[in-house]
């Protein structure tokens, strides 16, 4: 009786250390400015969605064709889940388990390409990703990879350089898509190079999926082999990924994530990511998905105004990378005194370095989840005000009186408002 009593009580009873600290994130999260560019704050309906009974259930396979009896409602999860996918990018297949975008990125390649084959993707230190080939990484281990990067004197991609670089190492796989590219990537002339040397392209448009669903990015879909993303940065799902592709590679990549790379589907989390692609369908979405664009604009304009220099000029994304030299500032005292600050950012490379990626030159700096809470351009000067405060004195006193702004400014936006959080916040 006493185990079926716990079994049934709410967190804050059953456990209340495991709620004081889920309290305590939801107050970060509510008092502070969120600008990592690869976060934002899913809905209330997301949050319920993935924290469900579905969790319990075990769907080894695909719906329809399961290795476990009682899927009869999991199908439909993850079915609804797929259809509504396929509607936002108008593509053949998609496959919505993977648990992450490493390991869509990773069961994409399986798909395509065997072990020791050659791969080439963006370098991190310009604005790749550890799933792109690093050494690092897997897939810089199973694969031979090289790594293609953007000109640092413009911070941008030159297309006849990389075709060199493709023509050079004969890949067998090409990856693009970026952490930190804040420009849009020519998909069509990545295609051709891919064509040129007979290698597969994968798009990994995980940091603007959402801009491609809210129709203020090109989709990369009618140019790649394959596209992967995760869920949740401008997508606004659940923490996890997903693969779409053309028909004829439907059947290697469901094979390659399951039995492939993966186990039992986390049919929350399906359920979680199935809600928020009914939300990216609506008109809601669209305008949410521009006013990202705005801001993010809006953002560098004003930082740029305020004597930082911003990689490649500008951003036609969510996202900018700020390069600090002439600030005589890393990026890691930057992340650390905003952090003090209560505004939250991530210290990042900038192309060609100098300093290693402890430290780094830049910050990555981006508008998704503001703009989730109702932000707009006005709102986006004031940060840069924010910022520039803090950087310049970094002292604790102005770092103080910047926190109390930032944790006003941050109080006209709620955050779950109506949510009851484990211990029984507000
Ligand atoms: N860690 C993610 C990002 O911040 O961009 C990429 O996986």
């Amino acid at each position: 009786m006493t185990q079926r009593l716990v079994h049934d009580a709410p967190l804050s009873q059953a456990d209340p250390a495991v709620a004081a600290l889920v309290e305590a994130e939801l107050r970060r999260q509510r008092d502070g400015l969120e600008l990592i560019a690869s976060e934002n704050f899913t809905s209330r309906a997301v949050l319920e969605a993935m924290g469900s009974c579905l969790t319990n259930k075990y769907a080894e396979g695909y719906p329809g064709k399961r290795y476990y009896g009682g899927c009869e409602v999991v199908d439909q999860v993850e079915q609804l889940a797929i259809d509504r996918v396929k509607q936002i990018y108008d593509v053949a297949h998609a496959n919505v388990q993977p648990h992450s975008g490493v390991q869509a990125n990773f069961c994409a390649y399986m798909a395509l390409i065997r072990p020791g084959d050659t791969l080439l993707g963006m370098s991190l230190p310009h604005g790749g990703h550890l799933s792109h080939g690093t050494s690092v990484s897997h897939t810089g281990q199973v694969w031979k990879a090289h790594a293609y990067g953007v000109r640092p004197e413009t911070g941008l991609m030159d297309y006849d350089q990389i075709r060199e670089i493709a023509k050079q190492t004969r890949p067998q796989l090409i990856v693009t898509g970026g952490s930190a590219y804040a420009r849009i990537i020519d998909f069509a002339a990545f295609r051709s190079i891919a064509d040129e040397v007979g290698a597969f392209l994968v798009v990994d448009m995980a940091h603007f999926a959402g801009l491609v669903a809210g129709g203020v990015h090109p989709s990369p879909i009618p140019h790649a082999h394959v596209t992967t993303s995760t869920t949740h940065k401008t997508l606004r799902g659940p923490r996890g990924g997903l693969i779409l592709c053309h028909a004829e590679h439907a059947k290697a990549v469901d094979k390659s994530v399951f039995p492939g790379g993966q186990g039992g589907p986390l049919e929350h989390v399906i359920a979680g990511k199935a809600v928020a692609f009914g939300e990216a369908l609506t008109a809601d979405f669209k305008r949410y998905a521009a006013a990202v664009v705005a801001n993010a604009q809006a953002l560098a304009a004003a930082l740029m105004e305020r004597g930082y220099a911003i990689v490649s000029g500008g951003t036609d994304t969510h996202l900018m990378l700020v390069d600090l030299r002439a600030k005589q500032l890393t990026g890691k005292e930057a992340e650390k005194v905003l952090g003090a600050a209560g505004i939250t950012v991530n210290k990042n490379t900038i192309p060609d370095d100098p300093q290693s990626p402890f430290v780094t030159s830049g910050i990555r700096v981006g508008t998704p989840a503001l703009t989730t809470r109702g932000m707009g351009t006005g709102e986006m000067l004031r940060i840069a005000e924010l910022i520039d405060t803090a950087l310049t004195g970094r002292d604790a006193d102005t770092l103080a009186r910047v926190k109390q702004d930032v944790e006003a400014l941050a109080a006209g936006f709620p955050l779950y408002s109506s949510y009851a959080m484990a211990g029984g916040a507000r």
